[in-house]
């Protein structure tokens, strides 16, 4: 492990800020079965199979098993009660739980796995009971709607039922502040609105959490998106300002932040580092403080943004453009042959911009030039370099891919005017080059670089197609990746482990409130 930088006023400004967490207990709905069927989302399809009524008088016996939907997403802490049936419990009773956000976790058998991160992720537990009756509260959180009970072992003179199960659900958000949208919203953005608001309120606990189900840390570059929906929503802004503290607390060898940390035992930086994450250091505070114009944190932070500026320039070679490397030194979306130089430049000019504008508010003058400059270098070079005159792209690495994810943020960096932007991007959807888009997290920036250059109409209208896909598919919460072309996509080898809840999928809230709501609509 590298040796980290740490601030430790700002950890303690972060810890001062942790937030108490809501709690309410949600019972599950009725008994479901999970068949298989290749024309369902991930070949899976939930039927009805009893009421809880009927599931709370059920007897179960070794080798039984039922599925409890609990109706909508979930995350906390579930508690049996347990009722022994025919005789005492002459043995310890064994159970086994499965726990699944999607019908696919419960389908499939976790045997199978091979995907290549951690197979711990998988929501799974076997418990021994020794007295019965009895109340059981599993210690770990769980994220789920779909949970499963099997009956490992009774004995040969007991059975058991289970009168009651809940789910102590907690998060951060409290759903109180919600402003209820306009009726001449149409039903289909109010519905997108609701999901994207759940997926936010259960990612938000302690931290805003990438995923309730995983990673369940903090990731900056999903923070910089559950910001901005935070602000048109729950505007629980001091756990903004506490993730910010986190971020600049504890920084890597360099002084970069880090892409993300975990808060226990204590607060600690994980040591991966990814040169857009890095720079949404700057974007972050920018969006908080136009939020909330908290000038005191702004003060604070200032140091620590301008140093990921500063580090982030080091990058750039002879030409003034971000070495390109192959390994994974910057993140913009998860797809194996996406080359990333031309998005990594673009992510550097748009954090510059919002640095400028920073540096400018705080009458720091050294900075606001020296930024200027970097500006206008580090444009001039994209255009001379990255930009392709013939094809009438941006280009990348090498081997000068053209890519959804070069186009987009480069639309974002407004290197092109507002014109040459709108056409960019129409070229873009027309082309429809080959490296696309994988993840809500992209898309999101496709949706804003298309509002930034005024196709509002456009931009609606993806973001129907794209979410409403999501919806259409049956999801209560948005998920961490969604391909219409192929819905089993997974980076980690295995759908198993994707995140249903993810924090970066939450931002159609903050496009329906934002701009259809209270801009000047469309
Ligand atoms: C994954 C998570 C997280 C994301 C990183 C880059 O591990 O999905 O949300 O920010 O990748």
């Amino acid at each position: 492990m590298n040796n980290k930088i740490i601030h430790q006023a700002f950890v303690d400004t972060a810890n001062a800020l942790t937030p108490r967490l809501f709690r309410s207990k949600t019972y599950p709905q009725q008994q479901v079965e999970v068949l298989a069927n290749e024309q369902a989302f991930q070949g899976w399809e939930v039927k009805p199979a009893g009421t809880m009524e009927e599931f709370s008088s059920k007897v179960l016996r070794q080798g039984d098993s039922v599925t409890l939907d609990f109706g909508d997403h979930q995350v906390g802490y579930v508690t049996l009660s347990i009722r022994n049936i025919d005789s005492n419990a002459d043995a310890p009773l064994r159970l086994k739980l499965i726990f699944g956000e999607m019908p696919c976790e419960i389908g499939e058998d976790f045997a199978d796995y091979s995907g290549w991160l951690s197979r711990s992720w998988l929501q799974e537990e076997i418990i021994h009971v020794d007295v019965l009756p009895g109340v059981v509260t599993l210690p770990r959180r769980y994220t789920f709607r779909y949970m499963k009970i099997v009956v490992l072992a009774t004995s040969i003179r007991y059975h058991v039922s289970f009168p009651e199960i809940y789910c102590e659900t907690v998060t951060s958000a409290n759903v109180l502040q919600i402003a209820p949208l306009p009726a001449h919203v149409p039903e289909d953005l109010q519905q997108m609105d609701r999901i994207a608001i759940k997926t936010l309120q259960d990612c938000m606990q302690t931290v805003f959490e990438d995923g309730p189900k995983r990673d369940r840390r903090l990731w900056i570059g999903d923070l910089r998106l559950q910001a901005l929906v935070n602000y048109e929503t729950f505007q629980n802004n001091d756990l903004v300002k506490r993730c910010l503290y986190l971020f600049a607390g504890m920084r890597l060898e360099d002084g970069q932040v880090g892409a993300c940390l975990y808060e226990k035992p204590q607060p600690f930086i994980d040591d991966i580092y990814l040169y857009d994450y890095s720079l949404f250091f700057v974007s972050t505070l920018y969006d908080y403080y136009s939020a909330t114009q908290d000038r005191q944190t702004l003060l604070e932070l200032w140091v620590v943004a301008v140093e990921q500026m500063e580090i982030a320039l080091k990058r750039l070679n002879a030409k003034g453009i971000v070495q390109d490397d192959d390994t994974w030194y910057c993140f913009l979306d998860w797809h194996d042959d996406l080359n990333k130089q031309a998005g990594a430049q673009a992510a550097l000019i748009y954090n510059l911009k919002r640095g400028l504008l920073l540096a400018n508010e705080l009458g720091d003058i050294d900075r606001s030039v020296f930024i200027q400059s970097a500006i206008e270098s580090a444009s001039a070079a994209a255009m001379d370099i990255l930009w392709d005159t013939d094809r009438q792209f941006f280009v990348s690495g090498e081997s000068r891919q053209v890519s959804w994810a070069s186009q987009i943020w480069m639309a974002l960096a407004e290197v092109l005017d507002e014109q040459a932007n709108a056409e960019l991007l129409e070229r873009l959807i027309k082309e429809n080059p080959e490296i696309g888009m994988s993840t809500p997290y992209l898309y999101h920036h496709f949706i804003e670089a298309l509002v930034l250059c005024g196709k509002r109409e456009e931009a609606f209208k993806q973001m129907r197609n794209y979410w409403g896909g999501m919806i259409a598919d049956g999801a209560d919460t948005f998920w961490e990746l969604y391909n219409p072309a192929d819905k089993r996509l997974s980076p980690y080898g295995s759908n198993l482990v994707n995140s249903y809840c993810h924090a970066w999928s939450c931002t159609p809230s903050y496009f329906i409130r934002k701009y259809f709501v209270n801009g000047e609509g469309m």
